[in-house]
């Protein structure tokens, strides 16, 4: 047993997490917190201090002017790991889009069973920005000439890849200005591979400039190009009520958790558990039908489109095991714990893999066809119904939240401005006003490493009370959602008096769920609203907002970081830092560190950092939001100047004597 071992309270804040720990420990089962503790991550990989990059290493750089045995040097090393990192975390968010493309492609031939063109909208809006002709055409038309053109991205070569243009005018120019405007999808991720092969670019601050090429092929190409073609699909998001966390189990029902990454199958396994054949088949197996839900991103997509229920995020695949009430946990691509397999034989559960890219030995595989998905999806479900007679003792964790997902960048639009006048407009009003002080990103992943949820919601509640608008995407916004902060009224009372009158006002939850990982493009779209609709600058540097990953852990979170900085905002991680260095003991070891700071915000506004102190992580992005409030010549932010309007302010002085109510409402000025 690790010295070092946490206690269930110490491994996560969720209490649905803790009781299937409490569980797991009884039954000595292992799970990614209890591996956590036992493995201690290497110190000199973990900061990025060793490279095996070739057959003369691995080389590890503990000491002052180290070099590797080809004579890199400690910067070129960082740079490169980190370059390879940004290259697979793009590689995979692309490859999620390039399968979309070619899903779409399919929809509009009519080759793909089961779905259709459900927003045709969005189609239409979408094709506009690429100059596609929609008039008098049908929508099938339109999808086929969007499908090709967004499939040729993956493998254009000069040029530069189409999304591009749907950024600020002034980036787009200063990103040609730097030689970093993505031509090609594959090109460039091939391109950060070749380059940080032996022998190749040896110099840190160049390697990183071809970071962030790749970076921004994945946020303003690959997974821009997935969002709109998932809208398109599957219909664009708009608020509905959702719930979260394990006690969305059943016990009476066959509980098919799916989870991932992709949406193609998973809308279709939507569409086929509501089928009357596979309700008849489970009543047959003595169930009361099927009782889907999600975890990780596959949970996002289904929730903010379907409403079906999110079981958790990241750290509660293998807790939905333990319940010992998943007859089936259908997985595609990305996250997935290969732990699931051999913990999933203490119980019935079958693990279920479809991807042609993912397979884990001992799961069963039943490949996903975008031919025939409807077919797949209830040879899928049959397979879990027929489990369910081998189901043994369960335990649910009575624990669940509600929550309402679904804030697609339009409905933003359109619950700012309704239906007539659509429109960032108050958005941009409210912060500039000072009511909202400014807006912030809470994305990405759980990591073990820390307790499961608490960076998210500690970083969350108290950006909350500052009067900053929060949006959320991936395992961030599951975890906000298990704690019950991605509600209207429920959460107010914990937020500060500006954003609460806003939030009242327009009649939105003070945190706003965007979608999966790929959606983190919709932020994207949304500060580039933002900057068109008018007095918070002409570019996105100059907008009060700041991304946070508080508890990341994946290869696509630094890709993610990486876009964003490159768009112009100032990126916070928590947790460890992959380029750290060790300074107190190996000099000049944090040069790309500082790099990736101060030198991205001299080129290009925004800036990565990693601060695993949450009180550090907060107080960095409160004083980022000033600055940059400062600097556009908007007032200070001052919450005494908020509070007197909105609902709740009315209804307590509903309360008051007459005279009382006057004074309050009339007698001092809410400016
Ligand atoms: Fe060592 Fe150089 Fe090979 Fe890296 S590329 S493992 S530093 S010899
Ligand atoms: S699923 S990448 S753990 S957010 Fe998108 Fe969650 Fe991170 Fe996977």
């Amino acid at each position: 047993m690790a010295k070092d071992k946490r206690s269930p309270e110490e491994h996560s804040i969720d209490p649905a997490a803790q009781q299937m720990l409490i569980r797991a420990e009884q039954l000595g089962l292992g799970t990614a917190f209890s591996r956590a503790d036992d493995m201690a991550p290497c110190n000199i990989g973990s900061a990025g201090m060793c490279c095996k990059m070739c057959g003369m290493g691995p080389c590890r750089l503990t000491k002052d002017g180290q070099t590797g045995v080809c004579g890199a040097t400690i910067d070129t090393i960082q740079a490169r790991n980190l370059t390879r990192a940004i290259a697979a975390g793009a590689a995979a968010h692309s490859d999620h889009g390039r399968d979309m493309a070619f899903l779409l492609k399919a929809v509009a031939n009519n080759e793909a069973e089961g779905y259709a063109i459900r927003d045709v909208a969005k189609l239409r809006t979408v094709a506009a920005h690429y100059h596609i002709y929609t008039e008098n055409r049908s929508p099938q038309d339109i999808a086929k000439d969007l499908a090709e053109l967004y499939i040729s991205q993956f493998g254009q070569q000069h040029g530069q890849v189409a999304p591009i243009i749907r950024a600020p005018e002034k980036r787009q120019q200063l990103w040609k200005k730097r030689g970093v405007v993505p031509r090609g999808i594959d090109r460039e991720v091939v391109e950060a591979l070749h380059r940080t092969h032996i022998g190749d670019d040896q110099n840190a601050e160049h390697i990183l400039e071809h970071a962030i090429r790749t970076a921004l092929a994945d946020g303003w190409g690959g997974s821009m190009m997935a969002t709109d073609i998932s809208d398109i699909l599957f219909g664009t998001p708009a608020p509905l009520l959702g719930q979260a966390n394990l006690g969305v189990l059943k016990k009476d029902m066959v509980n098919v958790v799916v989870h991932g990454h992709e949406p193609s199958l998973s809308e279709m396994i939507v569409a086929a558990s509501q089928d009357p054949e596979i309700i008849a088949y489970a009543r047959a197996a003595g169930a009361n039908g099927v009782n889907l839900s999600g975890i990780c991103c596959t949970a996002n997509e289904i929730l903010m489109r379907q409403g079906i229920p999110a079981a958790g995020n990241f750290l509660h695949q293998e807790l939905a095991i333990l319940t010992g009430a998943v007859e089936a946990m259908v997985v595609d691509v990305q996250c997935i714990m290969q732990a699931l397999v051999g913990l999933a034989q203490n119980f019935h559960t079958r693990i279920i893999t479809t991807s042609p890219k993912v397979q884990i030995k001992g799961a069963l595989h039943i490949e996903f066809d975008e031919h025939k998905a409807l077919t797949v999806a209830k040879q899928i479900l049959k397979a879990a119904i027929d489990n369910f007679k081998n189901r043994g003792e369960t335990h649910i964790p009575d624990v669940r939240e509600d929550l309402i997902p679904g804030f697609s960048h339009e409905y933003i639009n359109y619950m700012l401005g309704g239906t007539y006048r659509a429109s960032f407009r108050p958005l941009n009003d409210a912060i500039m006003t000072g009511r909202i002080r400014g807006v912030a990103a809470i994305v990405g992943c759980n990591n073990p490493r820390s307790s499961q949820d608490y960076l998210h919601t500690k970083v969350v509640r108290e950006l909350l009370r500052q009067d900053v608008l929060i949006v959320q995407t991936g395992c961030g916004a599951i975890a906000s959602a298990k704690l019950g902060l991605l509600l209207g009224e429920a959460g107010l009372d914990q937020v500060g008096p500006g954003l609460r009158e806003v939030c009242e006002t327009v009649g939105i939850p003070p945190v706003l769920h965007m979608g999966s990982c790929v959606d983190n493009s919709r932020i994207l779209t949304v500060l580039t609203q933002m900057v068109e609709e008018g007095g918070l600058g002409d570019d996105i540097d100059q907008i009060p907002a700041v991304g946070l990953a508080p508890e990341w852990m994946s290869e696509k979170a630094l890709a993610i970081g990486t876009y964003c900085v490159a768009s112009g905002a100032y990126v916070i991680f928590g947790g460890s830092s992959p380029v750290s260095g060790m300074p107190d003991r190996v000099a000049d070891s944090d040069i790309v560190a500082r790099y990736i700071s101060e030198g991205w915000e001299k080129a290009y506004g925004g800036k990565l950092e990693f601060v695993p102190d949450p009180d550090e992580m907060i107080r960095r992005t409160l004083a980022h939001i000033d600055k940059k409030r400062a600097a556009l010549g908007l007032p200070a932010y001052d919450p005494t100047r908020f509070g007197r309007s909105g609902d709740a302010r009315m209804l307590e002085l509903e309360k008051l004597p007459l005279a009382e109510r006057q004074a309050a409402l009339y007698g001092m000025s809410n400016r």
